[in-house]
């Protein structure tokens, strides 16, 4: 069943791509006229076009006088700031790839991306991380994004070719540890030249962003959408439902991205109805609830959008601007996005110049991931849909096996291997269980071992902790006799809910 209608204002043929189809050619277009005009503002204030072109230019100089080459790839992290988007913008031009990863990483999981990426240099703003970099690999070169590298002068820049690997970004991993999704610079400006059109967003909007600038959300569709466009963005560095609040009146901000974890705390707050003055209010990276999406509407007379996507494809579906928003769903195809569900399992493919390649050091061994077809390479998203009665995406399950809490994912194997380290657990299965707050929460099923102390949530946690983020760390633990296996003893993570 393949889905065909568009968003009304959208003809099927506007969906043509600047040349030379690479992000970094289409950004610089952009931004290398109106030099003045405002761009990105931070906790230290603006910046405008032209001190963004100079201070790209001046840290690929850097790049080139340290030795780093085309293709090289570059670890960054911290959190949301202008340096950082200088840093992303600048290695982007000189042809690094990108590797971006999350500040809330402990050193297990940032060693498994070091060791995988292999990257040559690491631009990071967390206390702690300079030590582990060098202890897993000490020819790194290492700096803040407040970029201490030698000068230097550079003259070949934006020389990257559409099917350029541009960043790498460490996801999935159902079988074993995350994978690093490659996405080209095509890629890239396909994701966000589709909502540039189906979402009418302008050169004069201003975007309020306090999502990470370390996944594709805040990345790959609020930066390198605002910087394509030329339009601007106040960055803020984290979540707080005043501080949104606050912006909105005194930035005069007219779009807002966020997870539904940020909507439900935006509802809480007494001066919620702000909101109302934002032209566009989207949401996604996991399910809004019908409930959240109606009481917005009634509480702050806005009609949010959803929409859907994934590391591996940017964006892939949106409710419509002009026109019904439905609750519960996520929309039609979003412009050159081709979107089928499988027959007999339900899972939705994907097709399109946004859709990756493959992952890291895996392209050719990877077997699962697409299926091609007489009708192209379609990538399996490992997500269930089916259409409603007027032909509205709605995500119905996921195939594969996933804990989205705040936006964030967890995959319970990861979690479980941890845990099942700690000595007063001789079992444990983890999974995600509802939550009105964070969408999924994650518990831990937990057979104790019978000569040990009856762990308790805060030790468990606090172990767990030495080698994960945080956001993937139990919130609440059930202590059970057995977990319920199949025949052949694996764990039914699905039925867990039940004990
Ligand atoms: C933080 N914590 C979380 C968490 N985020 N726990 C569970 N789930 C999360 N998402 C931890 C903190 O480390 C802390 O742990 C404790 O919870 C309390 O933190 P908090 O202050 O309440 O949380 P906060 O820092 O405010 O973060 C909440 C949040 C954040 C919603 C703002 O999670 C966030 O920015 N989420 C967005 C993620 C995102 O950008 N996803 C896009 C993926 S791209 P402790 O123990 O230290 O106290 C993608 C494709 C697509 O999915 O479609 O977009
Ligand atoms: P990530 O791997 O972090 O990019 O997360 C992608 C996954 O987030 C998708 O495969 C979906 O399972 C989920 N997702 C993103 N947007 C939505 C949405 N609007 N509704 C439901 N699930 C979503």
């Amino acid at each position: 069943m393949s889905l065909s209608k568009w968003p009304q204002h959208i003809g099927k043929n506007d969906f043509v791509l600047p040349t030379p189809e690479t992000l970094v050619s289409a950004c610089i277009s952009t931004l290398s006229k109106n030099l003045s005009s405002p761009l990105l503002h931070d906790s230290r204030g603006w910046i405008n076009r032209e001190e963004f072109l100079q201070r790209t230019l001046e840290l690929a100089g850097s790049f080139k006088q340290i030795g780093l080459c085309k293709g090289d790839r570059i670890l960054i992290s911290g959190p949301s700031s202008i340096n950082l988007t200088v840093a992303h913008m600048a290695a982007l031009r000189f042809g690094l790839i990108v590797v971006p990863v999350n500040g809330l990483y402990q050193k297990a999981e940032l060693e498994h991306v070091i060791n995988d990426a292999s990257p040559r240099a690491a631009l990071i703003d967390h206390p702690n991380w300079e030590e582990w970099i060098k202890s897993i690999n000490p020819n790194i070169f290492i700096s803040t994004t407040e970029v201490n590298f030698p000068k230097g002068s550079i003259t070949k820049i934006d020389q990257v070719e559409p099917h350029d690997p541009a960043l790498i970004v460490y996801t999935s991993g159902t079988t074993g540890k995350p994978k690093g999704a490659v996405l080209s610079q095509k890629n890239l400006l396909a994701g966000a030249h589709s909502v540039r059109l189906a979402w009418q967003w302008k050169k004069n909007d201003r975007l309020l962003l306090c999502l990470p600038l370390f996944h594709m959300h805040g990345m790959g569709v609020g930066l390198h959408g605002t910087l394509l466009i030329g339009s601007s963005v106040v960055l803020q560095n984290g979540f707080q439902a005043e501080e949104v609040i606050q912006a909105i009146q005194e930035h005069q901000v007219s779009m807002f991205f966020g997870v539904p974890t940020m909507y439900h705390r935006l509802a809480e707050h007494p001066r919620i109805q702000k909101l109302a003055k934002i032209r566009l209010c989207v949401s996604g990276s996991a399910p809004l609830a019908p409930s959240l999406h109606k009481r917005l509407n009634k509480e702050a007379g806005i009609q949010v959008l959803e929409r859907y996507g994934m590391t591996e494809t940017v964006m892939l579906a949106s409710n419509p601007y002009l026109g019904e928003r439905k609750p519960g769903t996520v929309g039609f195809p979003l412009p050159g996005v081709k979107i089928d569900i499988e027959k007999q399992s339900g899972e939705i493919l994907v097709s399109g110049p946004n859709v990756f390649n493959g992952y890291w050091n895996r392209l050719d061994t990877d077997q699962e991931s697409f299926v091609d077809n007489s009708t192209g390479r379609w990538f399996r998203t490992g997500d269930l849909g089916k259409l409603d009665e007027d032909g509205y995406l709605e995500i119905v399950g996921r195939k594969k096996e996933l804990i989205i809490s705040g936006g964030y994912n967890v995959y319970p194997r990861e979690v479980d291997d941890v845990l099942i380290t700690h000595p007063g657990i001789e079992q444990v299965a983890v999974a995600g269980v509802p939550s009105e707050e964070w969408g999924e929460e994650v518990v831990a099923w937990i057979v104790p071992s019978p000569q040990e102390k009856l762990p308790s949530l805060k030790t468990v946690r606090d172990f767990g902790r030495q080698h994960l983020a945080a956001y993937k760390l139990p919130q609440r633990l059930v202590i059970v006799d057995d977990l319920p296996r199949n025949a052949l003893g694996k764990v039914l993570r699905h039925e867990l809910r039940e004990y």
